[in-house]
């Protein structure tokens, strides 16, 4: 069977875009045809300033989201990446894989230091070092496909080339794993500014739409998007970018296709109401099931201690064995 990995970091409330872009996929689809693990990847937290307590915080709450949005424990595996050491374990290895010109390549890194930098932090190590540890996340399960937003497709690039250098180096030991992605909403923009993405760890504001904002919320923001002096409702992503973004949502809300869509709306304000109307509907249950786990942390507690559990058993062995690929003295 289809090894499956995937993950969410607790750097902020988890978004309409997390949800659009992966976890709807891991509850309706991967979870059923594929051994599947999904992580809150705490580590990758830290790599950008943040306060002790809200990782905390925010890590139970996106594993209790995620359960809320419909992960079964009967069906995969869930748990917390700090709660298994073996990522951290494979990922050393693998930065003695990596080099450091092929890390400040990407996108991400470049992005977030340029932030880091600006808000007068220094650039922690870990963040040039991030993606190194993604593809220890990946590699440590045999993974044959990582699930996720189009922003992490250069990350999981990265990973495919350090498997098959590993391999190369020191003898088949990693599955090259490859991304999949939606085929709409695979890239969901901010409803203020759509030509960047709704971004979970961007300063709370009115272009974001969080699971679990209410419903009055999610409309006042859908209401007030931003979007084009034109007219016409058209699909163009590059002239349209926030009108392109509301088709998007809608047609990934509603089973549709965003061109087909525009065809049916005279005014923009139909398509934002329809497009509220929708995400409403869409994030109803999840926010309902949600306040009934919260109420029963002892549940998600033992989720997740089963889940590292299960996750440690698979990663131990594959692990193990690239140590003493790349000739490290085993210890027993
Ligand atoms: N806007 C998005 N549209 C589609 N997919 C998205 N994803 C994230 N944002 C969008 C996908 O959700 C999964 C989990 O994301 P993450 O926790 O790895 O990263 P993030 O939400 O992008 O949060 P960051 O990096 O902490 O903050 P930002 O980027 O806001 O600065 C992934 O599969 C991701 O592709």
């Amino acid at each position: 069977m289809k090894r499956i990995f995937s993950g969410v970091k607790p750097t902020g409330h988890l978004t309409l875009g997390n949800y659009l872009g992966a976890v709807r996929r891991w509850v309706e689809v991967d979870q059923h045809r594929s051994e599947a693990l999904f992580s809150v990847v705490d580590l990758h937290a830290l790599t950008v300033e943040h306060d002790p307590a809200r990782v905390t915080r925010l890590s139970r709450q996106a594993a209790t989201l995620l359960l809320a949005a419909g992960l079964d424990p009967r069906l995969c595996t869930l748990f917390v990446q700090s709660h298994v050491d073996e990522h951290a374990r494979l990922s050393y290895l693998l930065e003695c894989t990596a080099t450091d010109g092929e890390l400040r390549r990407m996108i991400q890194y470049r992005e977030k230091s340029v932030r880091a930098r600006e808000s007068g932090d220094g650039v922690r190590l870990s963040l040039l070092t991030y993606p190194v540890l993604m593809a220890a996340d990946i590699l440590a399960y045999g993974t044959d496909e990582v699930p996720v937003g189009e922003d992490q497709r250069q990350h999981v690039e990265l990973t495919r080339d350090l498997a098959v250098r590993f391999n190369q180096r020191y003898g088949q030991t990693f599955t090259v794993p490859r991304a999949t992605q939606p085929e709409v909403a695979a890239r969901v923009m901010d409803l203020q500014d759509p030509t960047t993405k709704m971004g979970k760890s961007h300063a709370e504001g009115a272009g974001i739409v969080y699971l679990l904002d209410d419903a009055e919320t999610v409309r006042r923001k859908i209401m007030r998007a931003v979007t084009d002096s034109g007219r016409e409702v058209v699909y163009d992503r590059e002239s349209r970018p926030g009108v392109a973004n509301l088709l998007d949502v809608l047609a990934a809300a509603t089973d549709g296709d965003p061109e087909a869509l525009a065809g049916g709306y005279a005014s923009y304000g139909a398509l934002k109401k329809d497009t509220a109307d929708a995400v409403v509907e869409l994030l109803r249950p999840v926010r309902e099931r949600h306040a009934e786990l919260a109420a029963d942390p002892g549940y998600v507690h033992g989720v997740l201690r089963d889940g590292a559990e299960r996750a440690r058993g698979m990663a131990r062995p594959l692990v193990d064995r690239a140590y003493r690929a790349i000739g490290l003295l085993p210890a027993g």
